[in-house]
């Protein structure tokens, strides 16, 4: 299959019928401060939207990370917490969700996805390993990095092409994975880092022939597979939509069949599970449990409750279940790709085509005339915040880092900033603002200037580096 060309996607994937399978209970009040008052914080934020304070932000689409409103039966769920140091009975319940929708024997909770990167990193990483993977994301490579190990990208090319319209963007070029495998030695590779959807290149799913044949060959060598599968609900809504021989499975018997390809996954429950914190680690081999049992002892909490409390268990629990019903995930990644159309509409380039949780602006075509040395996403990101209030992300050279080897710069050829969608938190009118400002901003790109970095931490540096205006 083909993806049709982006402003007929609208008619061909069905937009009308994505309208939310819920009601608003509760609301938050937001609140807007002036355009001076934006540039002051900004200025104080170091031109950095991970440093202004919420109460300073109109519409946050910073992340989809532990941002997404949680439904009337999760809020119920934390009322029956059990705080028991050990044994939890939402322990058992978060096990059994895991056990049937992901289909992992062995759970080890963790406070979020990171924990669970640390804990698998720590247990099968040596020191000079090499891990293949689909594009790097921040935290993961990092704490690989961390344990000794380098990671190297074996994503299909077209993933790093923001105009290619390749349905899974997120697949793995297997010719890539054997030359590594070939290279050093299949004892030098622990496991296949495999992502599902692919955030960094957009949100961009991987197929489940692409998985299939991940593990065939991967068989051949003795080598894991460990899935990050923060996002692969969304990833399997891809697959019913695009991939032949799924449009009349659900969302759930996709997961599944994803997931008995590989050996393991771990997750930031912040995403998919709609919760505001948790995170988890499973798998299917028990020596590999028992390694990750004691460290999870040392740096999480008791392997019953992972660094969580009891109600938080529960809420995620409740939330995995609701996470794979087909009308949710159609109606949040229709919010998404309304906002994607919108854009494209009107000649904004972004991202193609609209990946599951977030649009991504492409700054590279937006500001052809600042080089990558001066922040082009940063620059975007600050821009959008001071016209509207909307805050977005870097995810562009800040966000790469350095390698550590030679010190400079990672970079990535994709520059881009993400408007990220939580879910269930804002309506379509919130949409057309973001989708306006974006334009506003668009339109003043020729006298935009960029940003010099005048503060850089040494990990993770985007979250905390501060910029002043050129
Ligand atoms: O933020 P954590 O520690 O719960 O999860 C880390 C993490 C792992 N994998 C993937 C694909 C992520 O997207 C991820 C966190 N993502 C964030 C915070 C984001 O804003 O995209």
């Amino acid at each position: 299959m083909t993806i049709p060309a982006p402003q007929t996607m609208g008619q061909q994937f069905g937009r009308r019928s994505w309208a939310e399978p819920w009601k608003i209970k509760m609301v938050e009040p937001l609140r807007v401060i002036t355009r001076e008052d934006r540039a002051r914080a900004l200025a104080a934020a170091g031109y950095n939207t991970f440093l202004l304070p919420s109460d300073d932000v109109y519409i946050d689409l910073l992340t989809d990370s532990g941002t997404n409103a949680m439904s009337d039966r999760q809020w119920a769920g934390m009322m029956l917490g059990d705080e028991a140091y050990a044994g939890s009975r939402n322990f058992y319940h978060l096990e059994e969700a895991v056990q049937t929708t992901y289909g992992y024997q062995y759970l080890v909770p963790t406070h979020q996805g990171r924990g669970a990167e640390h804990l698998l990193s720590q247990a099968v990483i040596k020191q000079g390993d090499v891990i293949p993977g689909n594009m790097y994301f921040t935290t993961t490579r990092l704490h690989q990095e961390l344990a000794g190990g380098s990671f190297v990208d074996v994503i299909i090319d077209e993933a790093h092409d923001p105009t290619s319209l390749h349905p899974f963007k997120g697949n793995v070029d297997l010719g890539k994975v054997e030359a590594v495998i070939q290279r050093v030695g299949a004892d030098k590779v622990p496991y296949v880092s495999l992502a599902g959807t692919v955030n960094m290149a957009g949100g961009q799913p991987v197929s489940m022939q692409n998985v299939r044949e991940l593990r065939a060959l991967t068989d051949r060598y003795g080598v894991k597979i460990y899935l990050d599968a923060t996002r692969m609900v969304e990833n399997a809504f891809f697959i019913q939509e695009r991939e032949p021989g799924y449009a009349d499975k659900s969302i759930a018997a996709i997961l599944r069949e994803f997931c008995d390809y590989t050996d393991g996954a771990w997750i930031s429950a912040k995403k998919d599970s709609l919760v505001n914190i948790g995170g988890w680690l499973a798998v299917r081999d028990f020596d590999l449990f028992e390694e990750l049992r004691n460290l999870v002892v040392i740096y999480e909490g008791l392997h019953t409750y992972g660094g969580l409390a009891g109600r938080d268990m529960e809420a995620m629990a409740i939330g995995i279940a609701e996470s794979v019903q087909d009308e949710h995930v159609r109606a949040r990644i229709g919010q998404v790709r309304y906002l994607g159309e919108l854009l494209t509409d009107w000649g904004i380039p972004i991202v193609q085509p609209v990946g599951g949780h977030a649009i991504f602006l492409d700054a590279r075509r937006i500001y052809p005339h600042l080089p990558q040395d001066e922040f082009p996403s940063q620059t975007l990101a600050a821009e959008l915040y001071l016209d509207s209030g909307i805050r977005s992300m870097e995810r562009g050279i800040v966000s790469a880092g350095r390698d550590p080897k030679t010190g400079d710069h990672y970079r990535p050829k994709l520059e881009l900033t993400r408007l990220t969608i939580p879910r269930r938190v804002y309506t379509q009118a919130h949409m057309d603002v973001v989708a306006e400002s974006v334009k506003a901003v668009y339109d003043a790109r020729e006298t935009t200037r960029g940003l010099r970095m005048v503060y850089e931490p040494k990990y993770l540096r985007f979250f905390q580096a501060r910029f002043e205006r050129l």
